[in-house]
Formats: C-alpha cells, sequence, structure tokens
C-alpha cells in the first residue's frame, strides 16, 4: 500500500488497485487527486511487475460525482486558461501505455464520467449512473466528455445527455455500447480484478501494442488505422514473446513471458 492523500493504491500480484478516496464528497476530482493518480499512474506504468491496473471508487455510492466543484467555483476564466485547466489528465493518466479498467461503483458524472471513458474499457456495478451534467452549471464537459462519450454511444444519445443533463443507468450504458459489462455491485470489484488478472497473464508487450491499435480507431481515419494496425503487428512478430506464444501453442502449454 502506497501512501497518498486522495486514492489508496495496492499491488495485488500483477495488478495494481487504485481507488479514489475521497468518500466525503463522492470522490469528486481536483487538483490534488490528478496529482495523485498521475504518480500512481505513472509508477504503474514504469514497474516491470505491474501489468493491468484497476481504478475505482471508495464506498458503494460513487466513482466520482464529477470535478470538484468547490475547488472550480471561485476561479476566473483567466486561471482556467492559464493554468490550462484538465490538461494534466491527458499526460498523467491518459498517456497510460499498459492496460487499465475503470470500474465504476455508483455515480461517474461530469469529470467521473469522463475519467471513467479514459480507461480502456468500464466494468460498471448495476447501481452506476453515467451522466455529463456540467451544463446545469453553466459549463461543459472539459476532460474529453463530449468526444469520448460521443465516440462511445454515438451522437443522439450523447447530445441528449449533455443537453438534458440526465443519468443514464448501468444497463442502459451497456446497451450504449459505453460499458464492457455490468455486473451487481457486490461482486464489482472482483469482477473487474478477475479480468484484471487475465489481461495481466498476456505478454505485456502485446497488451500494449493491442491497447494502442484499438486506441488508434479513434485518432485515424480507416485507412491510417488499418496501416498502424499492420505495423505494429509487424513490431510484435520480432519479439521474443511471440516466438514463445507460437510454441507453446505448438507443445501444449502456457507461455512463460519475457514482456520483450
Ligand atoms: N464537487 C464537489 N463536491 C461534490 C461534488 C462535486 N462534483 N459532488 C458531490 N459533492 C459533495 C456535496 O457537495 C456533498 O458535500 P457536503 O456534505 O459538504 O454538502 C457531498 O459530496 C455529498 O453529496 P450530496 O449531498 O449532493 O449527495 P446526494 O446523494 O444528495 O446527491 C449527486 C448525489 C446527485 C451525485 C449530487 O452530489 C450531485 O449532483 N453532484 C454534482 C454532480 C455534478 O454536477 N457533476 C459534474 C461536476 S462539473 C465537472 O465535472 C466539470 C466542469 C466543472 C466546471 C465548474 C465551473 C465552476
Amino acid at each position: 500500500m502506497t501512501d497518498y492523500a486522495n486514492i489508496l493504491v495496492e499491488q495485488r500480484g500483477a495488478v495494481t488497485l487504485v481507488t479514489l478516496n475521497r468518500p466525503q464528497s463522492l470522490n469528486a476530482l481536483n487538483s490534488d487527486v490528478l496529482a495523485d493518480l498521475s504518480s500512481a499512474f505513472g509508477k504503474y506504468d514504469k514497474d516491470d511487475s505491474q501489468r493491468c491496473l484497476v481504478l475505482t471508487g471508495s464506498g458503494e455510492k460513487a466513482f466520482a460525482a464529477g470535478a470538484d466543484i468547490k475547488q472550480m467555483a471561485d476561479m476566473a476564466a483567466a486561471d482556467f486558461f492559464l493554468q490550462d485547466f484538465f490538461a494534466g489528465w491527458q499526460t498523467g493518466v491518459v498517456a497510460t501505455r499498459k492496460p487499465w479498467i475503470a470500474a465504476v461503483n455508483g455515480f461517474a458524472l461530469g469529470g467521473g464520467c469522463e475519467l471513467a471513458m479514459m480507461a480502456d474499457f468500464i466494468y460498471a456495478a448495476d447501481t452506476a449512473k453515467f451522466g455529463q451534467p456540467e451544463i446545469k452549471l453553466g459549463v461543459a464537459p472539459g476532460m474529453g466528455g463530449s468526444q469520448r462519450l460521443t465516440r462511445a454511444i454515438g451522437k443522439a444519445k450523447a447530445m441528449e445527455m449533455c443537453l438534458t443533463g440526465r443519468m443514464m443507468d448501468a444497463a442502459e450504458a451497456e446497451r450504449s455500447g459505453l460499458v464492457a459489462k455490468v455486473v451487481p455491485l457486490a461482486s464489482l470489484l472482483e469482477e473487474t480484478l478477475k479480468t484484471a488478472e487475465l489481461i495481466a497473464s498476456m505478454p505485456p508487450m502485446a497488451a500494449m501494442v493491442n491497447k494502442e491499435m484499438v486506441n488508434a480507431a479513434f485518432e485515424t481515419n480507416l485507412a491510417q488505422g488499418i496501416l498502424t494496425e499492420r505495423r505494429l503487428f509487424q513490431i510484435l512478430t520480432a519479439t521474443e514473446d511471440k516466438a514463445e506464444g507460437m510454441v507453446a501453442f505448438i507443445e501444449k502449454r502456457p507461455g512463460v513471458w519475457k514482456g520483450r
């Protein structure tokens, strides 16, 4: 367990479990939380013993109820601009090269929904609720919500959610393609950790490359994405893990991975 003021970090074998830990404010996200997360995600990315990360919220009520409204209420536009407010989420969290999963255990609103969507995929408790209610505060998503939500669930629902600020429950989120799986709240962590352990058992460089390829689908046109995939595939064929994976298959035994 590493010491942070706003998050808990625990290594469980090859899986890093990070828990947002400001339950008194429903895990609202402020600059200190971002600093803690950036440090924890950075350490995870550099630690060869860690191969998947799970991010969840403390308590049963919220994953994160948004960016911290109390921190931002008195800030002027110039403060947001000069600090390039929210830019740190890109460098501190999104830039993580290894796989990570969001286990959404309750409200994921505003910045909370945006943080969950930064994950490689989301598992949700049946009690989870997603929304981009910023419009009710006179603002709009600022951590990628308008872009990632639209790519995840399409324009019709994303526009409706941003313009009305309504919440989407877990069943609708799964139907709409926002979450990979919905499980009862009581088994959310166990189920997510199980999947994380499965990912952690894969050849780690191949996991990073698979992540990069799928993400390329959001950043590029089809021809460029397919070229990116082919080139990354070709790079993987040069790894020791590729040689081991094929031999292990033929010898009917599990692969032993070197991560290179
Ligand atoms: N920021 C700061 N504190 C919060 C936040 C938040 N986003 N959400 C909840 N809290 C606090 C509450 O103020 C309350 O604290 P206190 O006990 O000191 O009053 C505590 O958490 C518990 O919350 P509630 O009493 O409200 O709990 P309820 O069960 O009644 O309601 C809700 C739960 C529905 C989740 C409700 O808390 C809520 O609507 N929260 C805000 C959701 C929201 O609007 N999120 C989007 C935030 S905006 C954003 O993410 C990006 C843009 C921000 C720009 C702001 C510019 C000024």
